[in-house]
């Protein structure tokens, strides 16, 4: 695994960040995921860390990613990053090496087998929505690359240059529905496992030929990989921080393994339902500037598709994950 992820495996390094009360106490919640207090201004050894919501999420400040990191400041982000599962940077001004560097903090930067990389910088995938198009990059509830065999891990997503309101982010937490579940039901899932596959995302026949010959803003390299199929556990455990997570999504996930088409389309829809409550969900709203990195394995996300008169444009690099156990 990944050398930084170690720091976190002995479970010590939540310690980095301190989470402190406006009366300076230290609210002691008896839960793994972000207290209370998130909703007040909360303190790390090196990071300011606001709550981006009750669920998850949280915006952090003191970080310059133009600049190697201390192992102090990489160790704050590392524990925020597992305890808030997609935190949102401003202010940077990344080039794409400095986004890739960035990214190997997290793993090893995935080359994508649809969405074609940038000639000098193939981990990165410049997602460009032109003014006057609809976007449709991400454009419905997803966890990045579940389709792969080792899903990615971890996404870095730079916003370059983005419309002054509208096309932000939306994240949901899978642990939090997972947690939600009765105990029946919980027990039903558990030995559960999906079929993966890009198909409906990215078969040219729904996504845009244009894609693939080279007339889109975003191109797309047409190959088996959007056909193959692969198993994954419907309930996972994370590989760090120990918690389980719901790990269906309606963009990727083709029909639970044994169950009939019907029952299978019923008890996905029922539980992205359950799964994508506001109450389970934190928005991220975008600045020029703004350095998103979340975890694919608890999250799901959907980029808003309001913003059709503007250009946005965002450079993203994922990180190879490992086989959903
Ligand atoms: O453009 C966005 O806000 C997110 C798009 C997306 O789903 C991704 O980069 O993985
Ligand atoms: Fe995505």
């Amino acid at each position: 695994m990944v050398p930084l992820f170690a720091l976190l495996a002995g479970g010590d390094a939540l310690t980095n960040v301190r989470t402190w009360t406006r009366d300076g106490k230290h609210p002691e919640r008896g839960r793994a995921l972000p207290e209370a207090a998130d909703s007040e201004r909360t303190m790390t050894t090196d990071l300011h860390i606001r709550g981006l919501s009750g669920a998850l999420g949280a915006e952090i400040s003191g970080l310059d990613f133009s600049r190697p990191l201390s192992d102090a400041a990489r160790a704050s982000l590392l524990a925020a990053f597992h305890r808030y599962g997609v935190l949102c940077i401003r202010d940077q001004k990344l080039t794409r090496d400095s986004h890739i560097a960035l990214a190997k903090l997290f793993g090893t930067p995935d080359v994508h087998p649809i969405a074609m990389g940038m000639a000098e910088h193939p981990e990165v995938i410049e997602v460009r929505k032109p003014a006057g198009e609809r976007a449709s990059f991400g454009t419905s509830w997803h966890s990045d690359n579940s389709f792969f065999e080792r899903p990615s891990s971890v996404t870095i997503l730079y916003g370059d240059s983005v419309p002054a309101v509208g096309g932000d982010t939306v994240y949901a937490s899978m642990e939090r529905a997972w947690e939600l579940l009765s105990e029946p039901l919980k027990q039903f899932l558990m030995p559960l496992r999906a079929i993966h596959s890009a198909r409906t995302a990215f078969d040219p026949r729904t996504t845009g030929i244009e894609k693939y010959e080279g007339r889109a803003a975003i191109q797309y390299a047409y190959s088996d990989a959007i056909y193959e199929e692969v198993e994954h556990p419907v309930v996972r455990t994370h590989p760090v921080t120990g918690r389980k997570s719901l790990y269906v999504n309606p963009m990727f996930t083709q029909q639970i393994v044994g169950l009939s088409k019907a029952e299978s389309d019923g008890l996905l829809a029922m539980l992205h339902d359950l799964s994508t409550r506001p109450e389970l969900t934190c928005r991220l709203r975008w600045e020029d500037g703004t350095v998103a990195i979340w975890d694919n394995r608890w999250l799901q996300h959907y980029a808003i598709d309001d913003y059709a008169d503007f250009e946005r444009l965002m450079f993203r690099v994922t990180i190879a994950g490992e086989r959903p156990v």
